[in-house]
């Protein structure tokens, strides 16, 4: 009832099927970027928006909203782009809302972009959460399933229909999540009318942050000429001093074209170039991209610059689009993790898009204190725990030479309904467009298919062995990885599959609540159980304890900073111990308190963060900050000179 019609999702009798079916991407999703041949129209800012309060939420599809002004067909309120639009207003309803939301605006189109018909114009949306439908000047343009990736739609021959008429964008988004979704859900009807007032229906989730919904990322406009480059995939290696640019460009609009491939150093200086779309580029004495605290100057970046020319009988065409590009290598051993040939420990944190007010809009004053907190800590990598997170972000990863795990929405998939073909289908092509979007960011190391799937059930290991294949047929070039979750031991089922056993653990938390004793015995245990059975390199990928900014008890008790203080240090203690033998790192949950659902066991959400949700330190701050900078110099394979002062 929710959903209009789906789109692409193919219905197969069994899962291996399913592997095969599914048609791979054929498109490039190159983030869009200005050049002397590209040009760009942020639409960030103020949209006109209506949320769908209707019974059935479906009266905007019944009366055809999107065919005149919003305004026209009901009363719309002010909303910013990007933005959740659930902490914008004082409308409970509209917090907690489920259903189609509706946002508007009308954009001025530069006049050289309507009249010029060999320029394509693309609308491009960053993520709209979670499923939606695109019209520009009422007529459907795109619509897509998933809130955390990108899409788009070229309008070029639409706004040039009627060049006089402004061009009006109009965006119906949906935040409901069902058991094909991902992440999954449920919606329940609460029928019982001696209970609950006629209508009401709630979403269940299985996941622990708060559905945030709306349109989440930038909105924007952008030009390519006709013919244009599409994608561009790079592989890089190195030889003694020798880097090695492996790269494939693909062109769209034309069968012919002319490229010239130049590779540039961070100074503007060509360093390597080719005329073939694709092909090797060998760089002389490389400069490699390295780490956060494992190098002296991490993050080093080359910029590739493909240059197009092509031309039909009447136009000639040209394109310019420039890649960053970071030179590194990535390998797992069966007790190490190696980047360029060197063993790399991930001292990090987990986090979340979350904040006051926007939600999950992407926000720059809060992505860049949050660097600058990740830094301060110490802190060499971050899972994008549990969801991929705006390229910005990966951007601002690539340039500080912060290492990623990158994960896509499979999160909470917990219902044995959640394992079937419609689901698994999904949860392929998001692995695709995860992959398509990502592949050439240096910073990105490894891949995160699901967090603590409920491995146990029956289809679930062929469900997570198909996952795992198909994104290794995307990407051999990097390991692959599910996070477990370690109460389970049940849901090893897909661990024969990855190169990395990631494992959460809340010893003394969940189970064994504020018996601190318990975690050298249990922490010990987790660690020998998974290497012994596989042989297989180990990241703690969670583990923590919420505590209630300004709440202090000695003797440590829950809740307290004294007591997430002390759950740190002994899980510390143990890492200590293994990671001189195979614990490859450890990833502390949370970095910030965020928000999650209502429910029992959260206070104004999850508080395990070392930051308060304003991004204050906790006293766990401190004491991470101090053990991650010994870490650093101990692993970090800094010259001596450069070595990092615990005591700062
Ligand atoms: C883990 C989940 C994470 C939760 C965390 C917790 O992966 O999303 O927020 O537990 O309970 O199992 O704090």
């Amino acid at each position: 009832m929710l959903f209009p019609d789906r789109l692409g999702v193919v219905r197969v009798v069994c899962l291996v099927a399913v592997f095969d079916a599914v048609v791979p991407l054929d498109t490039g999703m190159l983030f869009p970027r200005e050049s002397s041949s590209r040009e760009l129209k942020e639409l960030n800012g103020l949209w006109d928006f209506r949320a769908d309060k209707s019974a059935n939420r479906n009266q905007g599809f019944e009366r055809s909203w999107y065919k005149s002004r919003l305004a026209e067909s009901g009363p719309v309120i002010d909303m910013p782009v990007p933005a959740s639009y659930n902490d914008i207003t004082q409308d409970i309803t509209l917090r907690d809302f489920i259903g189609w939301v509706w946002y508007e605006r009308e954009v001025v189109v530069p006049a050289r972009w309507v009249a010029d018909k060999g320029t394509r114009v693309v609308l491009r949306v960053g993520s709209a959460h979670y499923y939606s439908v695109v019209w520009v000047n009422g007529e459907k343009v795109t619509e897509h399933e998933g809130g955390h990736l990108p899409f788009e739609a070229e309008i070029g021959s639409l706004i040039r229909k009627n060049p006089t008429m402004p061009c009006r964008i109009t965006i119906a988004v949906n935040n409901t999540l069902t058991l094909e979704t991902l992440p999954p859900g449920t919606i329940q009807h609460m029928n019982d009318r001696t209970k609950y007032p006629d209508g009401l229906f709630v979403q269940n989730t299985d996941f622990d942050f708060f559905n945030y919904a709306g349109l989440h990322r930038p909105v924007l406009l952008y030009t390519t000429p006709k013919v244009y480059v599409d994608d561009i995939t790079v592989v890089t290696d190195f030889l003694d001093d020798t880097g090695v640019v492996r790269y494939d460009v693909s062109v769209r609009g034309a069968a012919t074209a002319i490229l010239k491939v130049t590779l540039m150093d961070n100074e503007g200086h060509s360093v390597s170039s080719s005329s073939e779309s694709s092909g090797v580029l060998k760089v002389a004495d490389v400069k490699l991209w390295w780490p956060y605290l494992m190098h002296e100057s991490p993050g080093y970046l080359y910029s590739m610059e493909v240059q197009l020319m092509a031309a039909d009988g009447k136009w000639t065409y040209e394109d310019v689009y420039t890649l960053p590009v970071g030179i590194r290598t990535v390998q797992v051993t069966s007790s190490q993790f190696l980047i360029n040939n060197k063993p790399f420990y991930f001292h990090g944190v987990n986090k979340h898009e979350d904040s006051d007010i926007r939600g999950k809009g992407l926000d720059w004053p809060l992505i860049v204190k949050d660097f600058n907190l990740m830094k301060w800590l110490g802190a060499n990598s971050f899972r994008t725990s549990h969801y991929p997170y705006a390229e910005e972000i990966l951007q601002m990863c690539d340039r500080h030479g912060i290492v990623v795990i990158d994960e896509c929405p499979g999160v909470g998939i917990k219902d044995i309904r959640s394992f079937g073909n419609a689901s698994l289908s999904h949860h392929l092509v998001v692995m695709d467009e995860l992959v398509r979007r990502d592949k050439n960011h240096p910073s990105v190391v490894m891949w995160s298919v699901a967090n603590e799937p409920a491995a146990e059930l029956p289809p679930a290991e062929l469900y997570l062995k198909t996952l795992i294949k198909r994104t290794r047929s995307l990407d051999p070039t990097r390991p692959i990885t599910y996070i477990t979750a370690s109460i389970n031991y049940a849901s090893d089922k897909g661990a024969p599959y990855v190169d990395v056993i990631c494992v959460n653990s809340y010893f003394s938390w969940y189970q064994d609540s504020g018996h601190l004793e318990v975690i050298p015995i249990q922490l010990n245990t987790q660690f020998e159980n998974w290497y012994g059975k596989y042989q297989k390199p180990i990241i703690q990928s969670e583990y923590g304890a919420d505590a209630v900014s300004g709440l202090h008890r000695d003797p440590p008790v829950m809740f307290t900073e004294e007591y997430q203080n002390a759950v740190l240090q002994s899980y510390h203690d143990v890492f200590d111990q293994k990671r001189k033998q195979y614990v490859i790192g450890e990833l502390i949950w949370n970095f910030a308190d965020f928000m999650t659902k209502q429910g029992v066991t959260r206070v104004l959400g999850n508080k395990k963060g070392i930051f308060s949700r304003q991004r204050q330190p906790k006293a766990a701050a401190f004491l991470l900050r101090k053990r991650y900078l010994r870490l650093a110099n101990e692993t970090g394979r800094l010259p001596p000179w450069t070595k990092y002062p615990c005591s700062l």
